[in-house]
């Protein structure tokens, strides 16, 4: 990519196991396989101090109130803008499992109030595209090898699935919304033809805040 034009914010979502991981490592090899600056992340950051104390909490050796817990994954987010900025600036696409929609649906499946749960979120880079891998009800319900953090169980995995449906409704200008239960190839293919064009498209755009 040339000097001056910047990479993309790109995000994948949905709930546990739904295949978000093997594809944000096919999208990263294609682009990387491409001569695309391309670069990895994940939330929740797991090895900053907030990070550590997010994963104390995911694997269930420490408890915190809901909203205290919803307010840490926030700050990981935030404690992180700054370098999410700089690569984008550099010219760097970041292919990010996870983002701030994450942060709504976990909550807002507890029962915390959703925009209660979005308010912190604001401010923070807005993606320029989210791909949501919507797991079916099936999927969802024949899981039964969930591991064993904390939230990793198949009625509260159902309530997410809800609330990322509610977004993806509200958020459908950048939101893309795929069968996860596809094979993997035919969902990296769709996946890639995406991401590319938005490469391309933003490239110049300056980059934007979530509202
Ligand atoms: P992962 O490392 O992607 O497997 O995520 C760990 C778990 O944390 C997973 O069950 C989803 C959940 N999670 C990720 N981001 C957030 C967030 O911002 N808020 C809450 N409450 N949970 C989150």
């Amino acid at each position: 990519m040339s000097a001056g034009k910047r990479g993309a914010l790109i995000i994948f979502e949905g709930c546990d196991r739904s295949g978000k991981t093997t594809q944000s490592r096919l999208l990263l090899e294609l682009l990387k396989s491409k001569d695309i600056p391309v670069l990895p992340m994940n939330f929740p950051e797991r090895s900053s101090s907030i990070g550590q104390v997010i994963n104390s909490y995911l694997t269930n050796s420490k408890d915190l109130p809901d909203e205290v817990i919803h307010l840490m994954f926030s700050a990981n987010r935030w404690e992180h803008m700054n370098q999410v900025r700089q690569r984008l600036l550099e010219g760097k696409t970041l292919i990010v499992d996870r983002y701030s929609y994450s942060g709504v649906a976990y909550s807002a499946a507890k029962g915390l109030d959703f925009d209660w749960c979005y308010a912190p979120e604001r401010g923070l880079i807005k993606p320029d595209a989210v791909f949501y891998l919507k797991a079916s009800a099936d999927d969802l319900t024949n899981r039964e090898q969930y591991g064993e953090e904390r939230y990793e169980k198949v009625e509260f995995q159902g309530r997410v699935a809800q609330v990322f449906d509610r977004i993806c409704s509200k958020e459908g200008s950048y939101w893309h919304q795929f069968d996860a239960s596809q094979p993997a190839k035919d969902l990296h293919a769709q996946i890639a033809s995406i991401a590319e064009a938005i490469l391309e498209k933003v490239a110049n755009q300056p980059l934007d805040k979530l509202s």
